[in-house]
């Protein structure tokens, strides 16, 4: 037999065969929001419980060191879903509510790749990558969207929990909207006579502001920027987690139906547990860490019934499940909800220094777990994986080539079939650039407070180089830098070239 028949053979026992033609495998992405590494109980670390987000760690390959490119959301997932690192992209900063798109409509996305593979794709959940071109009118239909980046099908909100617009939209229009009722949303100024958490503290019957988020208030949750109208349109926290999840079983059913000879890619970005964290009361008090932890186990509820529903519709084997988190953990966020008074014993940053916003590990360092029954064998790796490389490698799983990116192809590390992964990575926060290589990662000096205050979390500053290695010393307790001269000029050089 030559090799080109081998390797067909390979491919047709790799991806499965229907009706004596290859199939590719459905995708999932389930990124969460903010969630900590020690927050899935399948990594040790913590004390929460995560029974659902564990079965398909103990069932799939488990990465201990899996990163988001950044420590915040936007230049997070502007990586995730293109291939590029976001600090080539000045606007991949936390953007507020009515941001206009951000992704260049010409580069090929992850769903744009999967597309020539004649995937359907669609996001359901966070976008939080801007919509329109930049005077966005909520009451019309709404360009520059998921739609123009690949998505066949979106129901999104179009930031994060805590700002406005507090509105799902799906595909190009606000949801629920009435004409005699038109949405406006600015983050510059108030509408005339319009009440804020300030001007009305009494309307915060739900949460308060501890920091930020007190301007309109919605729900009884105080928000970032202001609103005005569009009362039938706004959602309801704590429906949101049913919501989300209905919709993407809409879309699996909706797919499996229609072009059942086509794969799917859901992107399933999930908002817990980032601010204001309000689940549904099913899960309201269930953890006994406060709305932090009770939202945690509400995300995780809903991990656990989409896996149930594969299965149930026969598609576990034939579903690639990755799932990761859009950056590390934080406590208090915002607002007074006890995430740090109730946290007991559980820690959210297990063994890593730092947190969200941070350059520190947990700033980047996420849970990372990939899952395909029959096809992944349970394991665990200390390969350097990135979300920055979901394009490429899913690509090529895909059988599509796609331009050159600054993804890496790593499906053999995301399938465990090697420990290999990445050699260096760029990691950031806050538009400050460290560099990982190897067991060692190196953070330039850097002016300023090394610690958040509001958030109380180190953000990795300090006025002189900093080197870790990581291996002997995941909490970076231990700054190498003046005692490792050589790994110093290495480190440095390599970065600078990097990313000139
Ligand atoms: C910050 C918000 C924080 C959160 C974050 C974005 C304040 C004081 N803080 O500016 O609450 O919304 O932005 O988080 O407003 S992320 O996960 O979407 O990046
Ligand atoms: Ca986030």
């Amino acid at each position: 037999m030559n090799k080109i028949f081998l390797a067909f053979l390979g491919m047709l026992s790799f991806w499965g065969s229907v009706n004596g033609q290859v199939k590719k495998p459905n995708i999932i992405i389930i990124n969460l929001d903010d969630i900590g590494y020690g927050d899935v109980s399948a990594y040790k670390k913590g004390t929460l419980n995560t029974p659902n987000i564990d079965f398909l760690a103990n069932n799939g390959v488990r990465f201990n060191r899996g990163y988001a490119t950044s420590a915040t959301c936007t230049p997070s997932r502007y990586a995730l879903l293109t291939g590029i690192y976001p600090w080539k992209n000045s606007q991949a900063k936390i953007l507020p509510g009515d941001a206009p798109l951000i992704i260049d409509t010409s580069i090929t996305t992850l769903p744009k790749a999967l597309k020539k593979a004649n995937y359907k794709s669609a996001v359901v959940g966070k976008w939080h990558l801007g919509l329109g071109n930049g005077n966005i009118d909520w009451n019309k239909k709404i360009t520059f969207s998921p739609s123009d980046v690949g998505f066949d099908y979106s129901f999104i909100m179009a930031a994060t929990t805590d700002r406005v617009p507090t509105v799902y939209i799906e595909n190009n229009k606000v949801v629920g909207l009435e004409e005699n009722d038109p949405l406006f949303v600015s983050y510059q100024q108030n509408f005339e006579n319009e009440p804020t958490a300030i001007s009305h503290p009494q309307l915060m019957t739900k949460m308060r502001w501890h920091h930020g988020h007190n301007q309109s208030v919605h729900n009884g949750i105080p928000r970032i920027g202001y609103m005005k109208g569009g009362k039938s349109a706004l959602w309801v926290d704590e429906d949101m987690s049913d919501v989300f999840l209905e919709k993407a079983l809409a879309f699996i059913q909706n797919a499996k139906s229609t072009q059942s000879e086509n794969p799917f890619f859901l992107y399933f970005a999930l908002h817990q547990p980032h601010v204001p964290r309000v689940p549904h009361q099913r899960f309201v008090g269930k953890s006994g860490m406060g709305p932090r932890g009770d939202a945690i186990l509400e995300a995780d509820w809903c991990v656990g019934e989409l896996t149930r529903k594969l299965k149930e519709w026969g598609d576990l084997e034939n579903t690639l499940i990755l799932f990761t988190s859009d950056n590390g953990p934080v406590l208090n966020d915002g607002y007074f909800d006890e995430a740090v008074e109730k946290l007991g014993n559980h820690t959210p940053f297990a063994d890593l220094r730092g947190g969200k916003y941070s350059l520190y590990e947990a700033g980047t360092r996420v849970p990372f777990i990939a899952y395909w029954k029959g096809v992944i064998k349970p394991s665990v790796s200390n390969a350097m994986v990135c979300q920055l490389d979901f394009t490429a490698s899913l690509a090529h799983l895909a059988g599509v080539s796609i331009p050159s990116g600054d993804g890496e192809n790593h499906l053999n590390a995301f399938l465990g079939k090697n420990k290999k992964g990445r050699r260096e990575l760029v990691i950031e926060a806050s538009g400050r650039l460290a560099y990982r290589y190897g067991n060692f990662v190196y953070i330039p000096p850097s002016k300023g407070n090394p610690i958040i205050e509001t958030v109380k979390i180190e953000n990795g500053n300090a006025p002189e180089d900093q080197l870790f290695d990581l291996k002997k010393d995941i909490g970076q307790n231990l700054n190498l830098a003046k005692k490792r001269g050589n790994k110093l000029s290495f480190m440095k050089a390599r970065m600078a070239a990097f990313i000139k």
